[in-house]
């Protein structure tokens, strides 16, 4: 067959889109297919459909169809010219045409899913997740123990009909001492030394200051039934059972006809709450410059029961707290007439408690942050 001037229009439309796609081929970094029966290398210089810079690969294969294939490629150019050919001519030239056509439209196919194909196993190995890898985990929290004794003392006295409140840890002599009967020379600021701020401001010793404030917010309103919980401060050397601060909750509770009594139930019940239904609680004589009378308060020792052991030194009984009937001087100072009002009050060691509740043997663990104390509470809520 002698080549006539179609057939070497086509060959050439040919040999260029062929190149052209394996510029695409080779910018997408697939190897070079050695295309058959190629002439006509690309000309330098050339703008081969796809060699614009930074193309991605789909863009220049759709330039490169709209170029090779479209209604304005050579291709289609050959065919509208076909009219201008003598009749017997035409069917040749069409089929050849044809030809190339689809020569052209399976290598367009062929890269496509080439490139498909390519960008898939890309995505692959860049988000392949190995199921075998542990998870990461995450380091979990937990409520630390003198938290959690708070915690439940509120949620006993919430139940009791209590508010809480809460407050600062910097307090004025007055709040702190002279309203407490605690006058500048009484014998009671020796135990209670704590850090000073000025002659006025000062680290609070105990919470009772809250309910100070607490009942000239109230006032007159009655009853006032308030527990204060948080950190106060001794000047104390810290040992295996002391703590220059510790964590406290104190209870108040002012109304008409408050009586020792009272007082009894409520401690009972919350014995019974925090310890076992089957609590019981002792009051001994003693003595708060804030409280008249006043007790302390043991609990039948938790370890033991009542019969006797190291815990509570074979006595069979733990001392948990203080309490008593709040001084007159206090209700009157604070706006509550003491002829008509009375109340008592009681106060709490929390490190105390959770000592006894957890079995800690030094109050210094509750600070030292050792996560193999603190992980013991990671658990239970
Ligand atoms: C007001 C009036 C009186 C609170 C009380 C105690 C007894 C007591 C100690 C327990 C262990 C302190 O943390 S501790 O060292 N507390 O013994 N506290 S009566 O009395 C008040 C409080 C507020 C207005």
């Amino acid at each position: 067959m002698t080549d006539t001037g179609w057939q070497q229009q086509l060959r050439q439309i040919r040999t260029e889109a062929l190149a052209a796609l394996d510029a695409i081929r080779q910018r997408a970094g697939m190897a070079v297919t050695s295309a058959p029966e190629r002439e006509t290398p690309t000309p330098p210089g050339q703008q081969v459909p796809g060699h614009a810079p930074a193309a991605d690969g789909d863009r220049a294969l759709d330039e490169w169809r709209v170029a090779y294939l479209g209604k304005k490629s050579a291709l289609s150019q050959v065919l509208r010219q076909m009219g201008g050919l003598p009749p017997e001519e035409r069917p040749r030239v069409g089929a050849l045409v044809n030809e190339v056509r689809a020569e052209l439209e399976q290598a367009y196919e062929t890269v496509r899913r080439e490139l498909h194909e390519q960008a898939l196993a890309r995505r692959l190995a860049e988000e392949t997740i190995d199921v075998t890898l542990p998870g990461r985990s995450h380091a979990r929290g937990a409520i630390h123990p003198l938290l959690r004794v708070i915690a439940e003392v509120e949620e006993i006295f919430l139940g009791m009909g209590y508010e809480i409140a809460e407050g600062n840890e910097v307090e004025t002599d007055e709040y702190n001492f002279e309203m407490l009967n605690i006058p500048k020379d009484h014998p009671a600021r020796d135990m209670q030394d704590t850090f000073y701020l000025s002659e006025e401001l000062l680290l609070r010793t105990h919470t009772s200051a809250m309910q100070i404030r607490t009942m000239e917010r109230m006032r007159p309103h009655a009853p006032v039934k308030v527990i204060a919980p948080g950190r106060v401060y001794r000047r104390d050397e810290d040992d295996a059972t002391h703590s220059h601060a510790f964590m406290q909750i104190e209870g108040l509770y002012v109304d008409e006809g408050v009586r020792m009594s009272d007082l009894k139930g409520t401690l009972e019940a919350f014995a019974r709450a925090l310890f076992g239904p089957d609590q019981t609680v002792r009051l001994r004589p003693s003595f708060f410059p804030f409280t008249e009378p006043s007790a302390e308060v043991d609990v039948r020792c938790i370890h033991c029961g009542g019969s006797g052991c190291r815990v509570c030194k074979e006595t069979g009984w733990i001392e948990i707290l203080g309490a008593g009937m709040v001084h007159p001087k206090v209700l009157d100072g604070v706006g509550y007439d003491s002829r008509r009002f009375s109340g008592f009050a009681f106060g709490v060691g929390v490190e105390r408690i959770a000592m006894l509740k957890y079995g800690i043997d030094d109050i210094r663990a509750f600070y030292q942050n050792d996560l193999r104390l603190l992980r013991q509470f990671a658990r239970a809520l």
